[in-house]
């Protein structure tokens, strides 16, 4: 028998250095950390023949982030973090069956995630045996045979599990839901119920579409940005380009977020340099460093000014919403010593976001994870909508509503199907289009599969992309609930911790990467993807595979299909050798999709129907846009508890670490720190580096996480920060939103203690 592996990352073994946060994004800086993330992985000929493709009409779209491309694109439309992502895609395929043979999955677990991803592309399907401890390479054919032998035998579909992270195309997304369909469940839960699914319940419930409803254009007319619980510098870096732009066009930005985050203080963008334009822009007019989980407060005292001062479009409030009274009463109801205390924000300064958003007639409102992964998320949101809606910012150009999506196609993979609980009217539309029943019964979220795999409920787990053990929450309890599982599946590029972490026996399937040239019988091929802000166009990878052994993801899901279900439902296997039937089949099946393959193949794609942008139409039940009211929520810890968050570095995408600093944040060589405020540093005796042990605490359990490193830094007193997917063990898997059931990745109470060891690193 073999030992389970371990679930966690061990430390890197640098020294952690600290230099003083930074408070300029990009620029030269920028510049060189992307040459030499690509020159390093890839070379130099590759490194500009690549770069030079990103996001242009005929190359490929950047799998970084979501952040959607300008209609006249320059040859540089990538930045410092997109140039990072696709610099590692682009790495060799050394991993292997030769490299298996020589490392154990136990002896694999010891390196650190950074460790693991720097292995490179894995090259070859493989096959881990029950009770064995070492891959052993297997044949495409057979690794089918196993699958769909597995999926055969098993008591109900709902024994089996797919999930879905979000850089999957919508081809490959289109075609997998309607292989779960046709096998028989809705158990598709997808990264996006841990990231903006408090977004989409919130905005759904509200204005009648899950999505955002404003283009990049509208950034260029706006009056107001306000950019909440969001790091764009690090994660959306394009965007500070367009909050640029706005700025020079006169808007003004107000950004809410309990850290200053560099990017939003001043913005150098790197293609200036080649300018020889010197200057930087401060980005940021006002900073809310607001409490961690303060903004339900910060919002409603937002609103009661707003009402207060009169400044809210009646004719608007009157013709398209509903719930206007009850929200007033709540909001004029709420005290100012209880807005004050929660938000940790002084009223001179939410009186001056007030002023701002009262001269305002078009008001964007951006944000990510700092509102979605809160207890509530869903009603935070929608406390944005109240405020937006009061203004009739909604449908106007200049102003609505901007949820930052993450992956770059985890909103195309929602439009196209990857959804556990759909619609009524969604599933009608998709049987008309497919031509056979799917199943009515909503399926497992991200959570909830947890907790039927704990319970011994679910027998195969196929991931579609992702790194699943270390993306969800609670990591030491997920380990042992995979466990329980009898096949575990991975189609992915690069090798993480979930490949290690398995059910009894597992598959390693690998596949094409968005940049790479993708040939289906002689005929090369292109994908579609949907941006953050609904525009669906092309993306067709131009470099070489890195291994002959790769398959394209639309390819393994034909090949599954067909080897499960035969060609009873679709010919699968015809559709994966044309994408442009798959393609048919998604115009027939889903509603924005008319004329697909040769709207799509506009130079700049289309975008896809909005009611409340295009029309100020809201599809709910009445028609109109819904005022809503919520209590705030109790955010009072114990005397010694903090509030700890987790968040990502500069150098990190998502699980994939791509090195060990966070250059903005001033830190070096080491993850594996806590972010705290000084004072509360000095009232404890504690100094920077001392190290402490973290325990969270959730319902009267307690889950601890040994050995992290102090880092003072400019965070609201009783407030915490840590990198995911490091701090995600101290997670509790029960501890989600109401509604979204989204784990409370930005909310996680804690103690503190100093460790035993105390470790005398010195300062650089
Ligand atoms: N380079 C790079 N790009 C990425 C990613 C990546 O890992 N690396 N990930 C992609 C994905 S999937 C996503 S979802 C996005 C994530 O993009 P972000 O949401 O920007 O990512 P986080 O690092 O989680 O940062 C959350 C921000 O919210 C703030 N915050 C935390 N709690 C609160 C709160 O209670 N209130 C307020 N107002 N702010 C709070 C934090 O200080 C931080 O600035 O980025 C995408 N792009
Ligand atoms: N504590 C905490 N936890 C969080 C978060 C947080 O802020 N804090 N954020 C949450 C969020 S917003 C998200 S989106 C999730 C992310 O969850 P996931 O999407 O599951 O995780 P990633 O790290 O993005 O997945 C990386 C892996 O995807 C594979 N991969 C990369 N490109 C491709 C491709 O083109 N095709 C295929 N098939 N595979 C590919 C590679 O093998 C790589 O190792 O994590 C969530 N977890
Ligand atoms: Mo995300």
């Amino acid at each position: 028998m073999r030992e389970p592996p371990r679930a966690t990352t061990p430390p890197d073994k640098a020294r952690l250095g600290l230099k003083k946060p930074k408070k300029k994004a990009a620029g030269i800086p920028a510049v060189l950390s992307s040459a030499y993330h690509g020159l390093r992985k890839m070379g130099a000929t590759k490194t500009i023949k690549t770069l030079v493709t990103v996001n242009q009409q005929e190359g490929f779209d950047c799998p970084g982030c979501a952040w959607p491309d300008p209609e006249h694109r320059t040859t540089f439309e990538f930045c410092e973090n997109g140039a990072k992502a696709v610099a590692d895609e682009a790495m060799k395929a050394h991993v292997d069956s030769n490299f298996f043979t020589h490392h154990s999955v136990q002896e694999l677990a010891e390196l650190s995630d950074y460790e693991l991803n720097r292995k490179g592309r894995l090259a070859e399907p493989m096959y881990l045996a029950k009770g064995e401890s070492h891959y052993k390479s297997i044949t495409w054919d057979a690794a089918f045979e196993k699958i769909s032998q597995a999926l055969r035998a098993l008591s109900s579909p709902h024994r089996a599990v797919f999930y879905t992270s979000g850089r999957t195309s919508n081809e490959a997304a289109f075609l997998y839901q309607a292989f779960v369909r046709a096998y028989g469940t809705n158990n598709l839960p997808d990264c996006s119920n841990m990231c903006h699914e408090s977004s989409g319940k919130g905005l759904g419930q509200t204005i009648g579409i899950g999505k955002g409803t404003v283009t990049l254009d509208d950034f260029n007319h706006a009056k107001v940005i306000m950019v909440i619980g969001q790091n764009p510098g690090t994660n959306h870096p394009r965007m500070l380009t367009a909050l640029r732009d706005a700025k020079k066009m006169g808007a003004k930005i107000i950004h809410v977020n309990p850290l200053p985050e560099a990017g939003l203080t001043r913005f150098k963008h790197p293609q200036d340099y080649m300018k020889m334009d010197l200057t930087s822009t401060q980005l940021a007019d006002l900073h809310l460093p607001v409490r961690i989980g303060g903004d339900a407060a910060l919002l409603k005292g937002l609103i009661k000014l707003q009402l207060e001062h009169d400044t809210i479009d009646e004719e608007f409030v009157n013709q398209y919403t509903s719930g206007f009274d009850s929200m007033k009463r709540s909001a004029l109801g709420t005290g100012w010593d209880e807005i004050l205390a929660d938000s940790g924000i002084d009223r001179e300064l939410i009186e001056r976001a007030s002023d701002m958003l009262s001269s305002s007639d078009a008001t964007i409102a951006c944000w990510a994870m700092g509102l979605t992964q809160h207890r509530n998320g869903v009603a935070v949101i929608q406390e944005v909508v109240n405020l937006l809606l009061l203004g009739g910012h909604v449908g106007r150009l200049g102003a609505g509503f901007c949820p930052v999506r993450g992956h770059s196609n985890v909103q195309g993979d929602r439009t196209v199907g990857i959804w556990e609980a759909p619609s009524r009217a969604f599933i009608s539309r998709m049987e008309e289009g497919l031509g056979f029943n799917i199943p009515h019964e909503h399926g497992y979220d991200v959570v909830h599969s947890i907790e039927a795999m704990a319970k011994g409920d679910v027998d195969v787990f196929f991931c579609m992309g992702g790194n699943f053990l270390s993306a969800t929450p609670d990591t030491d309890f997920t380990a042992k609930a995979i466990a329980n599982i009898g096949l575990t599946v991975q189609v992915s590029t690069k090798l993480n911790r979930s490949h290690l972490i398995t059910g009894k026996e597992a598959l390693i399937l690998p596949c094409l990467g968005r940049t790479e040239s993708d040939i289906q019988h002689g005929h090369r091929q292109f994908v579609t993807v949907e941006n953050s802000m609904g525009i669906v166009h092309r993306s067709q990878g131009t470099l070489k595979p890195a291994s002959t052994m790769l398959r394209s993801e639309p390819w393994i899901v034909a090949s599954l299909a067909e080897a499960t279900l035969g060609v009873e439902h679709l010919p699968w296997m015809d559709m994966a050798s044309q994408y442009d039937s798959i393609r048919d089949l998604m115009e027939a099946s889903l509603d924005g999709f008319t004329d697909y393959n040769a709207r799509v193949r506009s130079d700049n794609g289309f975008a896809l129907p909005n009611p409340p942008r295009d029309h100020r139409r809201f599809n709910t039940e009445d028609g109109l846009a819904h005022f809503t009211t919520h209590e705030l929520p109790d955010v009072s810890v114990e005397s010694d508890q903090f509030v700890l968050m987790t968040l990502r570095s500069h150098d990190q995408y998502n699980t994939t670490i791509y090195g060990l600093h966070d250059r903005y944040r001033g830190v070096h060589g080491h993850r594996r720190v806590i972010f705290m405020n000084a004072d509360d540093m000095v009232a404890r005796g504690w100094k920077s580096r001392t190290k402490v042990d973290i325990t969270s605490h959730f319902n009267g359990e307690k889950r601890v996480s040994l050995e992290w490193l102090l880092v003072p830094y400019e965070i609201p007193k009783g407030n915490l920060a840590a990198y995911f997917p490091e701090a995600n063990s101290l997670v509790p898997l029960q501890s989600t939103a109401d509604i979204s059931n989204t784990p409370t990745s930005k909310w996680i109470v804690c103690t503190l203690k100093t460790s035993s060891v105390i470790d005398g690193t010195e300062e650089e």
